[in-house]
């Protein structure tokens, strides 16, 4: 179990953050445990499965990746617990893999919007959303990267670095330059934490704002999801939960200000009419195609499962 409580509090602190890669951290923990547990019959393994489960369900209340990850890794039926611990295994193992495979198909499939010498605008740092910009610059297209800063932990400086890495030429701007450098951008490309069952994208905060800039300018709006990260609860009416974080994360000695409260809520929703493509690795779709992505990839189980 100690694992379970050290991989949650490295997804709790964000030392491993990223929608898909906390979703994969959370599915090789519990794969771990299965492996290691020794207990003396199933019921004993259910329970103690069950309670890593919670643990790192709790970790990031707002990324429906992550609780999909587990509700798919712990999706088993079985009448003895070698068996049971077997088809835990198989589970995160399959997860894992698809996962991978399902950003590399992103970088694919979003790749072919993209033309020699567009200018291309991210937020924070999304695998999904840095998979189409490499396969572009793979296929040799000219492109140039406009990074946010992405206020308050800074991920954009961990999208220059992936950029660096792969040679694509990039400029980093503060948050608030948004607006100022919209008209030279031909794609705002952003990744996702949820998307709700009526197209509506719930990601780092400040991409709301973006994409009512990229609206004004009538600059296209590219959402970069894989399928995991569609909400089966929202079709049951649930709201998504928007992450509130520390308060030093934004001042750090805020305590001095007698009169004062910092707010840090970790997410925002960009509204379905504002997003002009939702590029999965099913395909690009309508924002308004949500529901049937849920309904065809995920399953109606998933509303009900440990989420
Ligand atoms: P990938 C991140 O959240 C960002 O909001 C990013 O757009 C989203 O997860 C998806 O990232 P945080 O972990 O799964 O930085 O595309 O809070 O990597």
């Amino acid at each position: 179990m100690d694992q379970i409580e050290e991989t949650s509090r490295k997804i709790r602190d964000m030392e491993i953050r990223g929608a898909g890669r906390i979703a994969r951290a959370a599915a090789a923990a519990l794969m771990e445990l299965a492996l290691s547990l020794e207990v003396a019959d199933k019921a004993q393994f259910d329970m103690e499965m069950g309670r890593a489960a919670d643990t790192l369900l709790k970790t990031r209340p707002t990324a429906i990746s992550l609780s999909n990850a587990i509700s798919m890794t712990m999706r088993y039926k079985a009448d003895d617990l070698e068996s049971s611990r077997r088809m835990v295994v198989q589970n995160a193992r399959d997860f894992i893999e698809r996962s991978g495979k399902a950003v590399e198909r992103i970088g694919e499939i979003g790749s072919k919007r993209i033309r020699n010498a567009d200018v291309i605008l991210t937020h924070c740092n999304s695998m999904a959303a840095l998979s189409i910009i490499k396969s572009a610059h793979m296929e040799g297209k000219d492109i140039k990267v406009i990074a946010t800063e992405s206020r308050p932990r800074r991920q954009g400086i961990l999208t220059i670095g992936m950029l660096d890495e792969m040679g694509v030429s990039a400029e980093m701007i503060v948050d608030s330059a948004v607006r100022s450098i919209i008209n030279e951008v031909d794609y705002v490309i952003v990744g996702a934490d949820v998307i709700t069952a009526n197209g509506s994208l719930v990601n780092k905060v400040g991409t709301s704002q973006i994409a009512l800039c990229a609206r004004e300018a009538r600059t296209p709006f590219l959402v970069a999801a894989e399928t995991y990260k569609f909400s089966p609860r929202t079709i049951m009416g649930e709201m998504v939960q928007i992450e509130e974080r520390s308060p030093e994360e934004v001042l750090v000695d805020h305590t001095r200000y007698r009169n004062l409260k910092v707010r840090n809520p970790a997410f925002d929703v960009t509204p379905h009419r504002y997003i002009d493509l939702i590029i999965t690795e099913v395909g690009a779709i309508p924002p308004e195609m949500s529901y049937l992505i849920i309904k065809e990839t995920l399953g109606w189980e998933l509303s009900g499962d440990r989420t």
